[in-house]
């Protein structure tokens, strides 16, 4: 029932004394190993030694996405690169990803929380793990992978993509745990309809999905046409991966595995830090990590910290269903898009202006995005060729730096309504 009931189950006051010993411990290494931190502690007036109870963590500064494309790609390393065994790296606001990096210990605690999180929904070594996340630069594929293993599940690295193969191993395998986005799931589920599966009669007992936000509605939805349970799983690779934080069976939030980060919730406005239950940005401090620690860092999730015990008798808090974003991003198809990725592009092109409007659409549980773009004044013209190149060579660009596929549609001149307060760049018409 639990992988580690020793730690998961931890008096609330000894998992607090150990989260004490294991911050000041990497507040230390990164006051020595990273000069960013020791810049940031000196101008905060904070020392190592200023870290005398867990409530001193007010007084360290957070850390933004900003100072991680800052010190792009290996500054905020706290060991040298010949420590480093796998690098990882989500979309960054413009062009640039962020970069993380994992020592072969970061790999291990790693493997670590994702079978902690696998046990959460039940996950045994007779399980077979189907893990339809994407594999590559993106946490998700590798991440649960690892984890599966480290489990002693059988795993099925497929990816995401080709419903019809994953649907027809699905039953072949007799795959009893999916891992993937909610919204894809929920696309498999329609799909095996189509192909007349009967998911009644397979053996999937659970659902571990996440990477992007999706609702109650859509859970009951997934446990109806899926036949499992589905539970909701956090994380961001500047923190880790998959596996911050992992709801169990209760399905009253996600635990967030308090032995290795200190999570705090503020007001996204002011920084103030909230109390126990109140909705603001959520704030993460790494405190086993060696490559890749991050102090105070700000995720832009909004939640809640629910201090409550819950009934399965895990001891560290929960965080509710991430409910939006103190900043743009948006999460198609579970990647990270900032409508700034999309003027950078547009910089570029001379026959296009900086006017743009960002149409997301879920259509058939699937994600569409169509991007529209403003032609320049010289542009606007009949030259048909002329105007399917400039939007294919569109596509193309935008296709590469956002890394998922877009459609380009070319407006005229001066359609594209302008605001003049903030402008609207994005018109989301999905429902989750
Ligand atoms: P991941 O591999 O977990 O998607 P990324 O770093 O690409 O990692 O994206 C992290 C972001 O994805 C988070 O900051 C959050 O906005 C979103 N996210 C991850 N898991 C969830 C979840 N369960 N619910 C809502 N949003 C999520
Ligand atoms: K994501
Ligand atoms: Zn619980």
């Amino acid at each position: 029932m639990y992988w580690d009931c020793r730690i998961e189950t931890m008096p609330r006051e000894q998992l607090q004394a150990l989260q004490l010993e294991r911050l000041q411990l990497t507040i230390e290494r990164v006051y020595r190993n990273v000069p960013f931190y020791r810049r940031r502690f000196t101008e905060a007036g904070v020392k190592p030694s200023s870290m005398r109870t867990l409530e001193d963590i007010k007084r360290l500064p957070f850390t933004t996405k900003q100072d991680l494309r800052d010190n792009y790609p290996f500054g905020l390393f706290a060991v040298s690169m010949t420590d480093v065994v796998r690098v990882h790296a989500s979309s960054g606001t413009t062009g640039k990803p962020t970069v993380v990096g994992y020592t072969e210990q970061d790999i291990k605690t790693w493997a670590e929380l994702a079978a902690r999180s696998l046990v959460c929904a039940g996950g045994t070594k007779f399980d077979v793990v189907q893990n339809a996340y994407g594999y590559g630069l993106f946490t998700g594929g590798l991440g649960l992978h690892y984890g599966a293993e480290r489990l002693g599940a059988a795993v099925v690295p497929i990816s995401g993509g080709n419903t019809q193969r994953q649907l027809m191993l699905m039953q072949d395998f007799g795959t009893t745990i999916l891992t993937c986005t909610p919204s894809y799931a929920l696309y498999m589920a329609e799909e095996g309809q189509k192909m007349g599966l009967d998911f009644k009669k397979m053996p999937l007992k659970a659902g571990i999905f996440g990477a992007e936000p999706w609702s109650e509605r859509m859970r009951r939805q997934l446990e109806e046409k899926l036949d499992l349970m589905a539970l909701d799983i956090y994380g961001l690779s500047e923190i880790m991966g998959p596996g911050v934080a992992m709801e169990c069976a209760e399905k009253q939030g996600m635990h967030i595995w308090e032995d290795h980060f200190i999570p705090e919730i503020i007001d996204p406005g002011t920084g103030e830090v909230l109390p126990p239950g109140e909705q603001g940005e959520l704030v993460i401090t790494t405190i086993t990590k060696e490559a890749f620690p991050l102090i105070r860092y700000r995720t832009r999730d909004i939640t809640c910290l629910d201090p409550e015990p819950c009934p399965c008798g895990r001891t560290h808090y929960r965080i509710r269903r991430i409910t939006g974003r103190s900043d743009d991003m948006l999460i198609i198809r579970g990647v990270n898009v900032f409508p700034s990725q999309v003027e950078s592009v547009l910089l570029e092109f001379s026959e296009t202006e900086p006017h743009y409007l960002l149409v997301v659409d879920r259509k058939a549980n699937l994600d569409q995005l169509e991007i529209w773009v403003e032609l320049a004044e010289q542009m606007f013209s009949d030259k048909v060729r002329q105007l399917e190149d400039l939007e294919n060579r569109l596509r193309e660009r935008i296709q590469s730096v956002l890394g998922i596929a877009a459609r380009v549609k070319l407006v005229e001149p001066n359609t594209i309504p302008r605001s003049e307060g903030k402008a609207k760049r994005v018109v989301d018409r999905r429902e989750i």
